[in-house]
Parts: C-alpha cells; sequence; structure tokens
C-alpha cells in the first residue's frame, strides 16, 4: 500500500506515476494468442478439441463433452436453494427493468428540403458470451451481460466457458437458466473466442463478443474485433473511494477490500481529506482482511496496487478522480451532489455513504461490465447498445432530388467520380 499527500512535494509525479501505471498486454500473450485464434480459424473443431485438452483438461468427443444441456441448467436453477433463487430472480429483474429503460428510439422524419431521413435500430443475430471458468465464473456477470443481449432482442445467445475436468459451476447454469442462453460450450481460452469469432463445424459464429476473461481472452477479443464486434477490453476492476471522516472505517474498509478480493491485481483506492480517519482504515482493513477466506488475494491486491491519498479538501479529490477516470467511484459523503457535478470520467457512481460497490455488482440494476483501466475517458459500461446497430436510410423524390442532387453532382465531378455524377445527373433531366 502507498501512502500520497497531495501537501507533499513530489506528489504530482507520483500521482502521475499511478495514473499511467497500470500494465497493459504483453507481446508474449499476443503472439500465443495470435497463434490460437489461426489455428482455430484454420482447423476448426480439431483445433478446439486440442487446445481444450492441453489448457483445460477436458476432452471434447461426444455431444455431452462439447455442450451442456439445456435441460441441466433448469436442474441447476431448480435445485437452488430458495433464498439464493429468490437473490437471482431479484437482480435478473432489476437488470432487466434498468437495460428495458436504455432500448433506443428509432427515427423517421422529413426535413426542409423534403427529404426522408432516419434510423433503425436492430439488434445483432447471435451474441457469445464469455464465462471464465474457475473462482471467476460469476452467475452475476452472466446476467449482467446475457440479459441486456435478451433485452436488445438477440435471437441466439451463446455461451462459452472452460470447465476443467468437466466441472461446471452449478450457479451458473443456473443464472444461464434464468437469461434464457440458447448453447453453453464447453471451451474457453483465446480458443473459444476464435470459435465465437469464426465458427467451426459444431459451432456457428456469432457476431458480438462479450464478457470477461484472463489476459489471453481479453487480447484475443482485441485481436477479433472487426471480424466480430466487442464490448471492451476489460482489465482488473478498481475501486476509487472518496470518504469524508465521518464515515465508519469499517465501511470503508469493507468497500475497499470488496474490489481488492477479485484478484490480485486489482486496484483499491482511498482519497480523504481526514489523515486519522485513512489510518483507522488502514488498520481496519488489516483486521477484516485477515477473517476473509478471500484473504491471500486480498491483501496481495491491497499491498501492491493499494493507494491511500490525503487531500486538504475533498473539492481537490474530483480533479485527481477525473484524471484517474475509475471504473468504480464511491463518493462517501453526506451530500454528495456537488462532488458528483465535478465528476467526468467514471465507469459508475456511488453517491453516498449507503451505496456500497457490491450492491451494483449485483442487484442494483447497471451493469457491472465498466471500462476500466482509465478507458471511462472514453467508453462506458455495457449496455443493450452493444448488442444492436443502427442503420440509417433515406428517401428522395423528384423534388427533394432535384433540390440536394445538383450539389451532390458538383461534389462527384470535383473528386473525379463521373459515375457518381451520373447516377445523380441523369435522374435530374
Ligand atoms: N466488480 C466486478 C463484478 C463482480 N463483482 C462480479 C462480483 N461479482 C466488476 O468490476
Ligand atoms: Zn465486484
Amino acid at each position: 500500500m502507498r501512502r500520497l499527500s497531495i501537501a507533499e512535494p513530489g506528489f504530482e509525479t507520483a500521482f502521475a506515476r499511478l495514473v499511467d501505471g497500470r500494465r497493459e498486454s504483453d507481446i508474449a500473450v499476443s503472439q500465443d494468442v495470435a497463434t490460437i485464434v489461426e489455428r482455430v480459424r484454420r482447423k476448426g473443431d480439431a483445433a478446439l478439441a486440442e487446445y481444450t485438452r492441453r489448457f483445460d483438461k477436458h476432452d471434447l468427443v461426444d455431444d455431452g463433452d462439447w455442450r451442456i444441456a439445456p435441460g441441466a441448467c433448469q436442474a441447476a436453477y431448480e435445485h437452488l436453494t430458495p433464498q439464493l433463487r429468490e437473490a437471482l430472480d431479484l437482480a435478473a429483474r432489476r437488470i432487466e427493468a434498468y437495460h428495458r429503460d436504455q432500448l433506443p428510439s428509432d427515427r423517421d422524419f422529413t426535413d426542409d428540403a423534403g427529404v426522408r431521413l432516419g434510423a433503425r435500430w436492430q439488434p445483432v443475430d447471435a451474441a457469445g458470451l464469455y464465462v471464465p471458468g474457475g473462482r471467476a465464473a460469476y452467475p452475476s456477470s452472466l446476467l449482467m451481460n446475457a440479459i441486456p443481449a435478451r433485452v436488445a432482442g438477440v435471437g441466439r445467445l451463446v455461451v462459452v466457458t472452460p470447465t476443467r475436468g468437466g466441472e461446471s459451476n452449478p450457479l451458473v447454469l443456473a443464472a444461464a437458466h434464468l437469461a434464457g442462453v440458447d448453447e453453453i460450450w464447453r471451451i474457453g481460452g483465446a480458443q473459444a473466442i476464435a470459435a465465437l469469432a469464426y465458427g467451426t463445424e459444431r459451432i456457428a459464429r456469432v457476431d458480438v463478443v462479450t464478457g470477461p476473461g484472463n489476459a489471453w481472452v481479453a487480447e484475443a477479443k482485441r485481436q477479433l474485433y472487426g471480424v466480430v464486434g466487442i464490448d471492451m477490453v476489460a482489465g482488473p476492476s478498481e475501486i476509487l473511494v472518496i470518504a469524508d471522516g465521518d464515515n465508519d472505517p469499517d465501511w470503508i474498509a469493507a468497500d475497499l477490500l470488496s474490489q481488492a478480493e477479485h484478484d490480485p491485481t486489482s486496484q483499491s483506492i482511498l482519497i480523504t481529506d481526514d489523515a486519522a480517519f485513512a489510518d483507522q482504515v488502514e488498520d481496519r482493513i488489516d483486521i477484516q482482511c485477515a477473517m476473509l477466506a478471500t484473504r491471500a488475494t486480498a491483501q496481495a491486491s491491497w499491498r501492491d496496487n493499494g493507494v491511500i491519498i490525503l487531500v486538504e479538501s475533498l473539492d481537490q479529490a474530483v480533479p485527481l478522480a477525473n484524471r484517474l477516470a475509475a471504473e468504480h467511484v464511491e463518493l462517501a459523503v453526506a451530500d454528495p451532489g456537488a462532488l458528483f457535478a465535478g465528476l467526468r470520467h467514471a465507469g459508475s457512481v456511488f453517491l453516498g455513504r449507503h451505496t456500497p460497490e457490491a450492491v451494483g455488482d449485483y442487484v442494483a440494476g447497471p451493469n457491472h461490465v465498466l471500462p476500466t483501466g482509465r478507458r471511462a475517458r472514453f467508453a462506458s459500461g455495457l449496455s443493450v447498445l452493444d448488442f444492436m446497430k443502427r442503420t440509417s436510410f433515406i428517401e428522395l423524390d423528384p423534388a427533394s432530388l432535384a433540390a440536394i442532387g445538383p450539389a451532390a453532382v458538383a461534389l462527384a465531378e470535383a473528386e473525379g467520380l463521373p459515375a457518381h455524377a451520373n447516377s445523380v445527373s441523369m435522374r435530374l433531366k
């Protein structure tokens, strides 16, 4: 954990290093991924079987090895404890309602030249969702990716997930049932992204791939962007908590640890104007951390990437937050309005003392797939729009063509494109 203080000389250098210091993809991974992607493109299922045996210790032979039967998802859902089923149902309902509200409207109007113009939104035909294996297989992430696709109207929803030794997470299957996933394939890694992008003998290709994954998955998405649409290239989770000294230090410590426990490379940052409070939070983090089942991860994350920044007043926190452009920003003050108004770059903002970030991870409704690594400067969280595209349309009649056509002719001639000019001018005669 590092402590910085805005009042100390050298703060700007240290802060600039913090802003620039997040690691990006490395060359070795990108070469590995290029090889995998190319082999899947050329060899299809055979390459998938080979990589799945090598990386996931799982043999793909029969249908049952390749796919999880839809019946298994329904069974997993029905076997949930009532408490968990209700929790998952509530999450799904709230996520759906929030994303339904995002559906865009079509445009169709006639302008003053008499030209009919418009735009029509339509879903992609098929979407692929990556669900990581092992401990990072989160049912909440399945809902966060699948529900917006469903709400967008995507016809075919495909999940790929590595099932080490054939094992799959029953909670993820239950969530897949609830979200109405159509196919689940037992493949993972860069090879699964390549299969979704190019298609193989067994797996029909999709149009958009979303979902979190490790460095190989992220790199495969980056390399295949253009062949398919992608949501974004996600990095380790981050939380920035801006808190005054009137908070319960235990609450703030828990919030910082909630993202630290995701991954050793996750980053939790506290900005406060109260040095004594900062000390208390630090103590509470040590105490709470020791009690977590995830302490190895949380401790490593806090030790290596945790930061506490002392400011003289919380107004100074806002420009710092804008430079960090963090995935999650908590404004833990009694009246967050002024801080919120100044905040320009953040994936998602959690207002006030009673809004822990974790509520947004599960049940609030907005998407928890958010831009990391300062991408909140230019990117937004996952939404229904990631599963839709807009087609513009134009309709002219003789009068409106006469009104705007001659300008097109002039521009076509100036660009040295006579066939363009002809196609307009012939209709003007
Ligand atoms: N905080 C993660 C999402 C998540 N948290 C899933 C718990 N489960 C995204 O940054
Ligand atoms: Zn989380």
